[in-house]
């Protein structure tokens, strides 16, 4: 470079401005995006976890992460924590849907966009959040209903139905109860005789079957579980039972997880309704569009699809999570 007064005193200007500001001001400033977590309660919530950090490194976004351990006044201590960090954006996914309103209230005093991944809040006030990005939980009830309606369809008698529903109070445990309730009952043959919460986790499951079994045994038909973990720990329960699993009684649960994929495969599980952990990628891209400041839809509904026992091998290898 050849240099002249111009190039030489923009040469000294820049010397001196990095003379005057430390190291770290000049680097580009990251986004810090703070992210409460569930917890890890489930294989769908491990893929969750997974792909949330590995997304937030690929797109260059610095994550503190939080795992809040089924607890919602963990999930708040959090939320207090991150708007206390002034980090730049706040994404979580609420552990149950009800008693959020205050702490969103700080967070919109405090300016920090929040983003929900996964579940949804019951607020009448929309504006507390930016977005909402997860997938649509009434529409998974149905296609697991309509899935049994078509199943049972030559059957005459009654169908006597027990159901493992999730977390009390979350999102995925109403609107999956209320998706499949909405199918089903067109036809008074199916019956739901018991329904109970195991929490979405295996050792639940396993448990809440077992009771189940206990009093109802042989008149059990059919497993409606609202994620595939319960399922799982449900099919060692039946089979603990002397009775076969995907057999003796017809399963359906709800991810569609690699666990359920194994069980499908081994005969074990009749159908499972698919719900994509997967976000990260979006999460980040509305992180920093948010930052950039463009618009965002409110909603953001994940795609999904139904994988029946008869695809499962066939499906298997190209399954991400
Ligand atoms: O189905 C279950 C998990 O909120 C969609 O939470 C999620 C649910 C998922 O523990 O396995």
């Amino acid at each position: 470079m050849k240099l002249n007064r111009r190039t030489l005193t923009t040469a000294i200007a820049a010397a001196s401005l990095a003379a005057l500001l430390p190291a770290t001001a000049l680097a580009q400033k990251k986004i810090v995006l703070g992210f409460s977590q569930v917890g890890a309660e489930s294989e769908w919530r491990t893929a969750n976890t997974e792909s949330i950090k590995s997304a937030a490194k690929e797109a260059g976004i610095e994550l503190k992460f939080s795992d809040a351990q089924q607890k919602q006044e963990n999930q708040i201590k959090a939320i207090r924590s991150f708007i206390a960090q002034k980090v730049d954006v706040i994404a979580f996914s609420p552990v149950v849907e009800s008693g959020w309103e205050t702490v969103l209230r700080e967070a919109k005093a405090a300016k920090i966009p929040v983003v929900l991944t996964d579940r949804s809040v019951n607020t009448k006030d929309d504006s507390l959040y930016v977005s909402f990005m997860g997938s649509d939980f009434v529409e998974e009830g149905r296609k697991a209903g309509r899935w049994l309606v078509e199943k049972m369809k030559d059957q005459k008698g009654e169908v006597n139905i027990v159901e493992l529903q999730g977390t009390v109070g979350s999102a995925p445990a109403i609107d999956r109860k209320k998706g499949f309730e909405e199918i089903i009952k067109a036809d008074p043959k199916f019956k739901i005789i018991r329904s109970q919460t195991g929490d979405f986790t295996r050792a639940k499951g396993k448990e809440v079957m077992e009771a189940f079994l206990k009093a109802d045994g042989k008149k059990i038909n059919v497993l409606y579980a609202h994620n595939d973990d319960m399922a799982i720990g449900a099919i060692q329960a039946i089979e603990e039972a002397g009775l076969k699993p995907a057999k003796d009684i017809t399963i359906i649960s709800i991810d569609a997880v690699k666990g359920a994929f194994e069980a499908m495969i081994a005969g074990k599980l009749n159908v499972s309704v698919e719900c994509s952990p997967l976000l990260g990628p979006q999460l980040m891209s509305a992180v920093k569009d948010i930052k950039a400041g463009k618009p965002l839809p409110k909603r953001i509904v994940t795609e999904e699809t139904i994988f029946p026992m008869e695809v499962a091998a066939k499906e298997f290898p190209k399954r991400k999570y």
